[in-house]
């Protein structure tokens, strides 16, 4: 065990789900010890305790994972449980978190961004909750690495992850086990594994791993577990560089998904998950499930599966996720929230049991059985409420719009924006919402503007500065936020909505829909202008 002295790296700070940066800046010497170091410096519980530790694979995971290792034996760790070659997905530590009650876990990850060595790299810290960690957290730890003078690492060689079983580093005892086997068992008690592998026998499904974490989780559940074929799962095999793809579930990344969902041969299902494993997207032939609807659908048929037969509490969104679940909510009679972006803000609503649904625009959605958004649950939700109500994707979700009206909602995401000139937009359009309220722009007239502010019911803290939303009489609104997750320049993000009620016109084309609403947002915030773009990098 050594000591050895540093000094801070300027922004450590962590941004929407932990510390986001490009491989050379993690690579600099004593980068990756700063962060680490200081949260064994902000979570004291470490020493003594129990740590999960594992990460998606991606270019770098071996080496940090080995550095982190050696500085959890340093800082007094007494067992790191680890995934066999340092993998796991993210909903897999959330749930050995709270399987272990560990004390906290290290995910390696910058989710759907992309990997190699010109790509990103992060890490996140998840409490004993198994939830990434609260503000409070994050802001000691980066308290912390704005005064870090020394790190403590164990030397040594690197250990051999590729075995199962136990070894030790100093007095820390290391468990290497297979990062699937837990996972598979938890899902096996949430879901009816015959109901749906008899709703598909004799038909297809594809899923897309995006050569990211969830291939060998994927090929478990869809081809060990349920018996279909080895070509199910497509890009099934996890690589550093994930094929020299983005691992981030669009229709623009995972493009080979939707040519063949769109196709005249398509499969009777198609799903992908992200680069952790914690997002997911749904299709049916020649249908793409929006994430917003999908959360409305889950709340609304949680009751035909086994784990939430006997009904959920309350649901809760993200702030600029639709207000589809919200519909359902009030309908079922029970509580619902709208949260800051971020998984974190779920974290006291499950824990205190108010909510036991949660998911947000950006392809998330889990339940209370961990503290992350859970990518192969949602899917694997979707299949059993498609199993008990004998019923395509297309028919569940014709279904839901003629039940509860239609949100027709979509992203357009401007990325890598020059950072003033994104902060000139927010601060633009903030100085303007006040006088907004009442005035009339085409058919629409304001009723609300605000930045919100988020007061959590369970602790009561406040978190303000969330984005800037505009609503209007009719039910349709605009927000605007900055991304948290980039990492290079800004990304601003701008999402749109307009409600249809059941008995309107539920078929339009979504862009279509709210092209009235996008030019309303481009007249009051002049966006394009702005920043001098003509059109959002993607739209989703
Ligand atoms: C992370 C967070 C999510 C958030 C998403 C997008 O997802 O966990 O809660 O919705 O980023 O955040 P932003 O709009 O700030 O980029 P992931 O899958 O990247 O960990």
């Amino acid at each position: 065990m050594t000591e050895v002295n540093t000094t801070p790296f300027d922004g450590q700070k962590p941004g929407t789900s932990g510390l986001r940066k490009k491989v050379s800046v993690f690579q600099k010497p004593n980068y990756l010890e700063n962060f680490v170091q200081s949260i064994f410096d902000s979570v004291p519980e470490l020493a003594g305790g129990t740590l999960i530790l594992g990460g998606d694979g991606r270019f770098y995971n071996d080496v940090a994972i080995q550095t982190i290792l050696r500085m959890a034996a340093a800082n007094g760790v007494a067992r790191t449980i680890i995934g066999q070659n340092g993998l796991f997905s993210t909903p897999a530590v959330s749930n050995l978190i709270r399987l272990h009650k560990a004390n906290g876990g290290i995910i390696l990850s910058a989710s759907h961004n992309p990997g190699g060595p010109k790509g990103d790299f992060g890490l996140k810290f998840n409490g004993e909750n198994g939830g990434p960690a609260a503000e409070a957290v994050t802001d000691a730890i980066y308290e912390r690495t704005q005064h870090i003078d020394r790190y403590k690492i164990a030397k040594g060689n690197d250990l051999n992850l590729s075995d199962i079983g136990e070894t030790h580093l100093g007095d820390m005892t290391v468990m290497v086990i297979d990062p699937v086997a837990d996972y598979l068992t938890m899902m096996e008690a949430l879901f009816d594994f015959d109901a749906i592998k008899n709703l598909l026998d004799g038909k297809r499904i594809c899923f897309d791993a995006m050569h990211a974490i969830t291939g060998p989780y994927a090929k478990a559940i869809f081809c060990e577990r349920l018996g279909l074929p080895e070509d199910s799962v497509i890009n099934g095999i996890p690589l550093p560089d994930f094929g020299g793809g983005h691992p981030d579930p669009n229709p623009v990344y995972a493009k080979e998904l939707f040519d063949t969902m769109f196709s005249d041969n398509a499969p009777f299902f198609g799903a992908a998950s992200d680069g952790d494993g914690d997002r997911n997207i749904v299709l049916g032939p020649n249908i793409y499930i929006s994430p917003s609807d999908s959360i409305a659908v889950l709340a609304a048929n949680a009751t035909d599966v086994p784990g939430y037969e006997n009904g959920i509490p309350g649901v809760a969104r993200s702030m600029p996720t639709s207000r589809a679940v919200d519909v359902v909510a009030k309908d079922l009679g029970i509580e619902y929230f709208e949260t800051p972006t971020g998984w974190k803000f779920f974290g006291n609503l499950l824990d205190a049991g108010r909510i036991a649904l949660c998911g947000e625009e950006s392809a998330g959605a889990s339940s209370d059985h961990i503290r992350e958004k859970d990518g192969l649950w949602a899917i694997l939700m979707w299949l059993n409420i498609l199993a008990a109500r004998h019923q395509s994707v297309e028919n569940v979700i014709s279904d839901h719009w003629l039940a509860y009206g239609r949100h027709y909602y979509s992203r357009h995401d401007y990325e890598g924006v020059n950072k003033e000139k994104a902060e000139a937009v927010m601060s633009g359009l903030s100085k303007k919402l006040e006088s907004l309220v009442g005035q009339s722009f085409k058919d629409e007239t304001i009723s609300k503007a605000d930045n919100f502010s988020y007061h959590d019911p369970v602790d009561g803290s406040v978190s303000h500065n969330q984005g800037l939303r505009v609503e209007f009489e009719s039910g349709s609104r605009f927000v605007i936020r900055l991304s948290g997750t980039g990492t290079v320049g800004a990304t601003l993000r701008l999402y749109l909505e307009k409600y249809e009620p059941k008995a309107g016109d539920l078929k339009q084309d979504v862009q279509t829909a709210l092209r009235p609403i996008a030019e309303i947002a481009e007249e009051i915030a002049a966006i394009k202008s702005t920043i001098d773009r003509n059109e959002p990098t993607l739209v989703s």
